[in-house]
């Protein structure tokens, strides 16, 4: 049944008839590029909730978090920011195939044609709200009045679930149209082709900030991992956190069932140990490097601290949403987690924390306390 045309006064521009000539305006195409597209959004969906999840635990969790593996939060984060910016272009394309529909008359036929509608309305804002957010995120570009990272939660929450009622309305038209059509459709493997390699090549030419091996195609990713002091990139500098000069008598404290303090020169004279972990930043880059210093637990254990004790890192840093963190025992009794003194070799530059900062095993870079001068059992 043809569907009514819209009142003569109205039939220009996008409603006249004939409007839209191109014959990729189909169904076929849609499912190809919304398969695509649901799965990066998908996976983009698990491994932000995994960071999530790893940056700010529900209470009945965080004595659970693993320390491992190692470079499970780089790879997972690594992941939301390909899968994110992957999405991009497949939004795009997904929405040329799609937008002659917007115009469709009557702009709602049934109750549930509108609900549909109002359905997509929310979809697609909650996922182009998503989508530039994250991208400006990792730019580390915040210019609006809200935190980002509720807001990119719970966006995420709409987005996912206005995908699955999305999936759920068009169910029989998605099933009819899962197997490719013989004859195929002229034109189409080649717009498919072209999304396909604007994909490619956004992630090419990205994804280095991240995977070492794509480091020299890293053109348009917002970070070079491998510049900065020491060869590792800062995301807030000693001078912005307003530590540029640790106190010349910067001591340790530690506060714990036996509360003690070290100097530098007594932190160095304990046993040091060697590890090589990244710094994975929420923001989209990582990179590895070889820390020096002393074993947390080496430190915790001196103050009489119960293996399953939570510990609190405080840093000199006054104010700033870093300043003090905690961390539950899976992470601070792992060997691999230390107090930081050295980098490759070196002293800390004061961009990474100097005098001393914390590296543990399998979680976001916030979380990497720089400028530490307190430890506290709790
Ligand atoms: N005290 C403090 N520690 C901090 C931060 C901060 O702002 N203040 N930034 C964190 C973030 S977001 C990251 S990604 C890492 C980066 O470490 P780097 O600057 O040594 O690369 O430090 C973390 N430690
Ligand atoms: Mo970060």
């Amino acid at each position: 049944m043809p569907l009514p045309a819209p009142p003569a006064a109205l039939r220009r521009g996008p409603l006249r008839e004939g409007a839209f000539r191109s014959r990729l305006h189909e169904p076929r195409t849609a499912v190809v590029l919304g398969r695509w597209l649901g799965a990066a959004v998908l996976l983009c969906f698990a491994t932000g909730l995994i960071s999530h999840v790893l940056q700010q635990p529900p209470g009945w969790l965080r004595d659970h978090l693993p320390s491992r593996p190692v470079q499970g939060y780089r790879i997972t984060q690594g992941l939301h920011v390909i899968s994110g910016i992957a999405a991009i272009p497949l939004l795009g394309a997904k929405l040329w195939v799609v937008y002659p529909r917007l115009f469709a008359w009557p702009p709602a036929r049934t109750v549930r044609h509108a609900l549909e509608r109002l359905g997509i309305a929310l979809l697609l804002g909650a996922l182009l709200l998503e989508l530039f957010t994250g991208l400006l995120n990792t730019l580390q570009w915040y210019p609006w009045p809200f935190p980002f990272r509720q807001t990119h939660f719970w966006l995420a929450w709409i987005a996912v679930g206005g995908l699955l009622l999305h999936i759920a309305a068009k169910g029989p038209e998605i099933a009819e149209h899962w197997r490719r059509s013989k004859p195929p459709l002229p034109g189409r493997r080649a717009l498919l082709g072209s999304v396909a390699a604007a994909v490619g090549a956004v992630t090419l030419v990205t994804a280095g900030q991240t995977v070492p091996w794509l480091r020299s195609l890293d053109l348009l990713g917002p970070r070079r991992p491998d510049l900065g002091p020491q060869g590792i990139p800062v995301n807030r500098t000693a001078a912005q956190a307003g530590t540029v000069h640790a106190p010349t008598d910067w001591r340790l404290r530690v506060d714990g069932p036996r509360p003690y303090t070290l100097t530098m020169a007594e932190l160095l004279a304990l046993p040091q140990t060697d590890v090589d972990l990244p710094i994975a930043c929420v923001e989209g880059w990582s990179a590895s490097a070889r820390w020096g210093g002393v074993r947390l637990r080496d430190l915790l254990d001196r103050a009489g601290a119960a293996p399953g004790a939570l510990v609190r890192v405080t840093s000199l840093e006054q104010g700033g949403p870093y300043a003090v963190m905690t961390m539950p025992h899976t992470y601070a009794r792992d060997p691999l987690t230390v107090l930081a003194l050295r980098i490759n070799g070196q002293v800390l530059h004061p961009d990474h924390g100097y005098p001393a900062r914390i590296v543990a095993p399998n979680r976001p870079g916030v979380l990497q306390t720089k400028w530490v001068s307190r430890l506290e059992v709790l």
